[in-house]
This record gives C-alpha cells, sequence and structure tokens, in this order.
C-alpha cells in the first residue's frame, strides 16, 4: 500500500492513505541505511505501508523526486529533511517585524538553486514596507532569476498572484517565524483555519506559532506545506567550489575570470568582483556569497 507524508515527528508520522490522514509508525529498518539524516523521512514522501495492528507502520520511502533540506542544528555533517517531491519553494519573508535579512534569504534562496528546485521569493507586509527597500530587493532578486511576490495579509496586495503561484502545485512555505506565512495561508484558503500569532503575541518574540511541518490540500487544486519559522538555516552539502554556481547572477559572468576556478575572493582578474564594483553585482549577494563560502570552508 501507497501514502503521502503529511507529517513528521518525533516517533510517528500522519500519512495519508486513500483519503485519510492516519497515524504511522516508524519501523527501525528505515533508519539502517540513511545514517546521513537525523530522521529517515520527511514530509512529502512517498512510501509503502503496511498495516501493524490498528494502525499503519512505514516500510519503505520511494524515491525522491528532489529534497529540501538543511545542515541538522548543531551538526554540520548532518541533514535535516525538510521537504521533498516539491514543485517550488516558496520563501516568505516581510516588511516591519521580523526586518528583512538578505543572508538569510540568500542562504534559503541557494540552497534551493542547489536542489534543483525552483523558488519564489515572497515579501509579506508591504503595509509597513519601505518602498525603498521593496524596489531594491525587486531589482536584486530580478538580477537573480527570482520571481518576487509583494503581498500584504493587511490589505490583500498580491494575495491573489500568491494564490495563483500555489495553485496546482506542492509548495513548501519557508521563512523566518512571524512574516506571516500561515496569516497568508489562511487567506488564501480560510477554509485551512491555520493558528497564527495574536497581535498580543508580539510579548513572546522568538516563539514559534507553528510548530510542526504539515502538508495541506487547497481547496483551489494543490498542496502546501506550512512550516515553523527557521531560527538558523546552513545549506547543506554544498562543495565551495560549487556555491558560485547557485548564484544565477554570477555563475555566467563567472566563466570569464581569469581562472577558471575563481571564487572570486582575492584572484586577479575576477570577472564577478569587478562587475560588483561597477554596481552590477548587488552588494548584497555578494556579501551574501562571501559569508556562506566561508562558513562551507570553516565547517
Ligand atoms: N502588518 C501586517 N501584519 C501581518 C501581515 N501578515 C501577517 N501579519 C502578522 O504577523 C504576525 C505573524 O503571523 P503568522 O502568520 O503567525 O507568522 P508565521 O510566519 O506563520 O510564524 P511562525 O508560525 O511562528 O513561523 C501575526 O500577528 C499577523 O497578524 C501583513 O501583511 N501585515
Ligand atoms: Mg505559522
Ligand atoms: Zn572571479
Amino acid at each position: 500500500m501507497g501514502g503521502v507524508i503529511v507529517r513528521v515527528d518525533a516517533r510517528q508520522c500522519e500519512v495519508r492513505h486513500q483519503g485519510e490522514v492516519l497515524p504511522a509508525a516508524m519501523r527501525g529498518r528505515l533508519f539502517d541505511k540513511k545514517r546521513l539524516d537525523k530522521v529517515p523521512v520527511a514530509v512529502g514522501d512517498h512510501v509503502l505501508v503496511t498495516q501493524e495492528g490498528d494502525g499503519l507502520a512505514i516500510t519503505e520511502v520511494l524515491p525522491r523526486e528532489n529534497l529540501f533540506g538543511r545542515c541538522a542544528a548543531g551538526d554540520d555533517h548532518r541533514r535535516q529533511i525538510l521537504a521533498t517531491n516539491l514543485d517550488q519553494v516558496v520563501h516568505v519573508a516581510c516588511f516591519g517585524t521580523p526586518p528583512f535579512s538578505s543572508l538569510t534569504s540568500d542562504r534559503i534562496l541557494v540552497a534551493a538553486e542547489a536542489a534543483g528546485i525552483p523558488s519564489v521569493l515572497v515579501v509579506n507586509k508591504t503595509d509597513l514596507d519601505d518602498r525603498e527597500l521593496a524596489t531594491g530587493i525587486q531589482r536584486t532578486y530580478a538580477a537573480a532569476n527570482t520571481e518576487v511576490i509583494l503581498t500584504s495579509a493587511e490589505t490583500k496586495q498580491g494575495v491573489d498572484e500568491l494564490s495563483a503561484c500555489l495553485t496546482g502545485k506542492q509548495s513548501l512555505l519557508y521563512g523566518l517565524s512571524g512574516v506571516g506565512k500561515s496569516t497568508l495561508l489562511n487567506q488564501i484558503d480560510p477554509g485551512l483555519d491555520l493558528k497564527t500569532r495574536e497581535v498580543s503575541g508580539a510579548l513572546h518574540a522568538g516563539r514559534h506559532t507553528t510548530t510542526f511541518a504539515k502538508m495541506y490540500d487547497l481547496a483551489l487544486g494543490g498542496t502546501v506545506i506550512d512550516t515553523p519559522g527557521v531560527r538558523s538555516f546552513r545549506p547543506f552539502g554544498i562543495p565551495a567550489n560549487e556555491l558560485r554556481l547557485h548564484f544565477p547572477e554570477m555563475a555566467l559572468l563567472g566563466r570569464q575570470c581569469k581562472f577558471s576556478g575563481c571564487l572570486h575572493q582575492k584572484e586577479p582578474k575576477c570577472q564577478v568582483r569587478t562587475a560588483h564594483e561597477e554596481g552590477d553585482i548587488a552588494t548584497s549577494r555578494f556579501r551574501s556569497y562571501l559569508s556562506i563560502l566561508q562558513e562551507i570552508n570553516e565547517a
């Protein structure tokens, strides 16, 4: 029997099986070979299940089309899989609080790019926006080949556009706590009735409102995975000399550097550095590249 994992907890999962969501146990042998991963299954996995007593047990994870993961907390050599079999990663950031962080966004977008998963950048809370920041973000990410959707759950700006973007696809919604992921999903599909942070909840800044990742069916068609806010994100398994290929605005230009292995640091006649100095590559992106590169080298 086959099913799809819609939620993963420490020892148990929820599997959608023949239209029903049922708890399923993870069998010990799933843990055998997959030493790389802390948890061997993730939301989005297609699995084989067997009847076991009253419930189900997962016996096998079917091959994945793709997977979006990161370094496991406190362990750069192990991977935490966040979701699999995705059509897109919808990275949600915002104006106002929490403040927009180019480095956080770039880490997430680079990881999606390296995993071969298309990504979209949603910047929510345009009702609190800063025109200059908005223009800068749009320019920067257009150059990085990333679609940007500006939304506001307050004024409904961009909500239809986001809705169209999610329809018929399997999407992961991913971003810092408090950017409005669950609020936006409730607007797109009120039937979901997801828990969101109350305004007074600002007192508990740093606490997640959504506490587990779960896949939902959208009334419009498609599925979406709502997730708890990201605390720290480190892309997993990108070799230092491949990182540059996952910054689209640098990848092509980098072929014209004097040295074919140019990492765009201190090498002479580096076209990427020159482009950055001349204002043709956004400073925030170039800085993100150098920061992530340094982290990879330190790990
Ligand atoms: N001003 C403004 N506030 C918003 C907007 N969207 C969401 N909020 C508020 O932002 C807060 C956080 O929203 P949530 O939807 O709970 O955020 P989240 O990203 O799901 O957070 P976690 O579940 O903790 O990851 C709530 O108080 C929302 O009312 C918006 O467009 N404008
Ligand atoms: Mg939430
Ligand atoms: Zn270079």
